[in-house]
């Protein structure tokens, strides 16, 4: 796993044929530390307050007002962190970033969306998957940007990564196991690839093709949270993705306009998108 520092901007000869040849890299403390306590503060705020930001952020309690024993209920993912905080929308766009995916990208990228985990202590994870299922980029793919917030290690839930998949077509989803994933959708690794942890500490980034297979499993840890950034960005010379992620921006942030592809790619287009939310 390349964990080089790279020399600003963007990345070294080294790192990028790291990602070109393994399909990711981890670009260390490209965050200051100050700045991802803001985005901590900020999201931790948010989540105190429990209010919900309606099609972003839709924490659930139960009927009689109990803790419900999923954590994911009270601490949903946050959507589109950039539609409605400030911060979301200077992080996604960060000249850092841009120069990093600018480089592996070989392209100016478009960013296509921006989401926070908190994963909480007994959160189940997100079973092996490939991005470019949800954005279908096209041509090409898509390339995300995942923060660590806090430190993310296979003991506290933190991401997998399958080296070598960003050359594997878009496969159709399979089921996953609901006790360990919070999402149904599951992609098994081609064989002879097997998943590698990508242990980030905060302010660590990890970077990764849109056909990679990657994941994670529950946070079984006691006490540590697992909290994240994570954004995606396209090619600009990628013309169709998912309309769902409209508005795209550019890094001045302007509104900038593409196709919206049709969903369901390789599972074709009757793909029942709800089996992915719900387990039998
Ligand atoms: O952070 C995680 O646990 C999973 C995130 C992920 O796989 C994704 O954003 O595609």
């Amino acid at each position: 796993m390349s964990t080089a520092t790279p020399s600003a901007p963007g990345v070294t000869p080294e790192q990028r044929e790291f990602y070109r040849t393994e399909g990711y890299l981890i670009v260390r403390g490209l965050w200051r530390p100050e700045e991802i306590a803001e985005l901590k503060q900020v999201v931790d705020g948010l989540a105190a307050a429990g209010k919900p930001i309606p099609g972003y952020w839709e924490p659930t309690t139960r009927p009689d007002g109990s803790l419900d024993p999923d954590p994911l209920k009270r601490y949903p993912r946050m959507l589109h962190l950039h539609r409605h905080q400030p911060i979301g929308q200077r992080m996604m766009l960060d000249p850092r970033i841009g120069a990093v995916v600018r480089a592996l990208l070989g392209d100016e990228p478009i960013a296509c969306q921006s989401m926070v985990y908190f994963k909480p202590p007994g959160s189940r994870g997100q079973a092996l998957h490939q991005d470019n299922f949800y954005l279908m980029v096209k041509p090409g793919t898509c390339v995300a940007a995942w923060t660590a917030i806090d430190p993310a290690l296979p003991e506290n839930g933190g991401l997998w990564v399958v080296p070598g998949t960003h050359d594997y077509p878009l496969q159709c989803p399979g089921p996953a196991d609901g006790a360990r994933s919070f999402v149904n959708n599951y992609v098994p690794p081609p064989t002879g690839k097997q998943p590698v942890p990508a242990r980030l500490q905060p302010g660590d980034v990890l970077f990764f093709n849109g056909s990679v297979i990657h994941g994670s499993e529950p946070n079984t840890h006691p006490t540590l949270w697992r909290r994240s950034f994570i954004c995606h960005y396209m090619p600009a010379a990628a013309q169709e993705i998912v309309e769902w992620y409209f508005p795209l921006h550019d890094f001045h942030g302007n509104v900038i306009e593409r196709k919206s592809a049709a969903l369901g790619g390789p599972c074709g287009p009757d793909f029942d998108w709800s089996k992915l939310e719900k387990f039998a």
